[in-house]
């Protein structure tokens, strides 16, 4: 069994790992200010030199870099390198338009990879193991980043991607795989699957799942372990970084956050109103500096993902971690000056067992005021036993119940009524491969 798979680098003391990081980002300030005149022009612009940026504190002089940079310098105009000399290049969505390019050299290659591989030690696998690998192939950057990462940890790679559910099924079964990764949203349609066609779970091998991509708490994560039969930890990252690999959680140390891999990427959490750094704990936009990277490094990169960092003094590695994301700062609502993020609503589903996971909220202003209604199944097994019991189960006292402890608790942690709507299992839209918009903003926009 391997506990880790870079144990030099993951335990690293952090005044070592805090001289690597430097030295990696003097050294990375002074190629972007040579090479890229997009940087350049924000050095000369800000009034600032890559001679004053010798410590990570030294960063906050750097103005952000925000997904507008991406956009501007479409498509090759942040590179440090010829086209020619990039061997990988992987698109993001993007909301409108012209996606979001990032390249890679064979070096980036090498380092999403080792970023993986250390991931999925975190996550439990082990060389060996089976990963069935179902993020989507091609210009996104999960699939293709976990497949090589996992091949370099030593395990082998069902390359099977996302969605066609009957045949991952298939040969989750007939191939025994140990392990898989998906989007959460995707996991929980596996799980469904898995118990409407009645597959026996002692057919199953599985053990490990690694869920990312999308935001998701441990409403979710206990329907896909106990669904899938899994330890189920969380990987996060995103294209302009890296790709997934970013952080990971510990399968060990579930809950407490996601280790960042400081040797490679540096995080700061700064107010998303007026760009200060938050001491560590407080929530605010994930902001990412990367060190090593050589295609199109990036400085004080605005991911616009809301969360905190902290060191945690009983982790195994001496990596800072992250908590999950909330979501993102552009997918945050504010209602009747309430800001609100589903997965809000998401972690108080939790702790109600009459309700599923499977919701979805919908915010409409048809009225006065902005209103959000809650639209949650009820849990299949029980819905099936009250439905015998009494002919409708939503009229069951069990399910009007569930439908006011909702609104209540939601009420008290939130700070917003909101309207519960609750639906027979199935209504709610799934994920047929990939990641799942759980919000439905029906606002006429001005
Ligand atoms: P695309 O924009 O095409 O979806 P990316 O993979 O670059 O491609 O998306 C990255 C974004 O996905 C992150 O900035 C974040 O908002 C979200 N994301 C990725 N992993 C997680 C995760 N584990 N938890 C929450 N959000 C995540
Ligand atoms: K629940």
């Amino acid at each position: 069994m391997i506990k880790y798979y870079n144990e030099a680098i993951e335990t690293l003391d952090r005044e070592r790992l805090r001289l690597l990081q430097q030295e990696r980002l003097v050294k990375q300030v002074h190629i972007l200010y040579e090479k890229v005149s997009f940087y350049r022009n924000m050095f000369d612009q800000a009034g600032i030199s890559p001679a004053m940026i010798r410590t990570v504190e030294d960063l906050q002089l750097i103005p952000f870099t925000k997904k507008d940079a991406l956009r501007d310098n479409y498509p090759f105009g942040l590179f440090t390198l010829p086209r020619s000399a990039v061997s990988r290049l992987h698109c993001s969505s993007g909301t409108t338009g012209k996606p979001i390019v990032v390249g890679y050299t064979q070096n980036d290659l090498d380092i999403f990879s080792e970023v993986i591989a250390r991931s999925l030690v975190a996550a439990g696998c082990q060389p060996g193991m089976l990963m069935q690998n179902a993020y989507g192939y091609g210009l996104f950057t999960g699939g293709l980043g976990l497949h090589y990462g996992a091949e370099k940890m030593g395990m082998t790679v069902l390359p099977i991607s996302g969605g066609g559910t009957e045949k991952q099924l298939m040969l989750m079964q007939d191939f025994q795989s140990d392990a898989i990764c998906c989007t959460p949203s995707y996991a929980l349609t596996l799980a469904e699957e898995i118990r409407k066609r009645g597959i026996d779970k002692s057919k199953l091998n599985l053990r490990y799942a690694v869920l990312g991509a999308e935001p998701w708490t441990d409403s979710i994560r206990t329907q896909v372990e106990e669904g899938l039969g899994v330890t189920a930890t969380n990987i996060y990252g995103l294209s302009e970084i890296i790709g997934p690999g970013v952080s990971q959680e510990d399968y060990e140390e579930k809950g407490s956050g996601s280790y960042i891999w400081e040797d490679h990427f540096y995080p700061e959490i700064v107010d998303k109103d007026t760009g200060e750094v938050l001491p560590h704990g407080q929530q605010g936009v994930l902001v990412f500096t990367t060190l090593s990277k050589e295609a199109m490094p990036l400085l004080r990169y605005w991911t616009n993902d809301i969360t905190s960092i902290y060191y945690d003094k009983s982790a195994k590695r001496s990596h800072i971690k992250m908590a999950p994301i909330s979501g993102r700062a552009d997918d945050m609502l504010i209602i009747r000056g309430v800001n609100l993020f589903a997965t809000q609503v998401e972690a108080v589903l939790e702790h109600i067992s009459e309700l599923s996971a499977n919701y979805q909220l919908v915010v409409t202003n048809s009225g006065l005021m902005d209103e959000v209604m809650v639209r949650v199944e009820t849990e299949q097994v029980l819905y099936e036993a009250l439905g015998r019991e009494c002919g409708d189960a939503l009229g069951h006292d069990k399910i009007k119940t569930a439908k006011q402890v909702l609104q209540k608790k939601i009420k008290d942690s939130i700070g917003l009524s909101m309207q519960i709507e609750i639906t027979a299992p199935g209504l709610i839209p799934r994920s047929e491969g990939g990641k799942l918009n759980r919000l439905s903003d029906l606002r006429n926009k001005k």
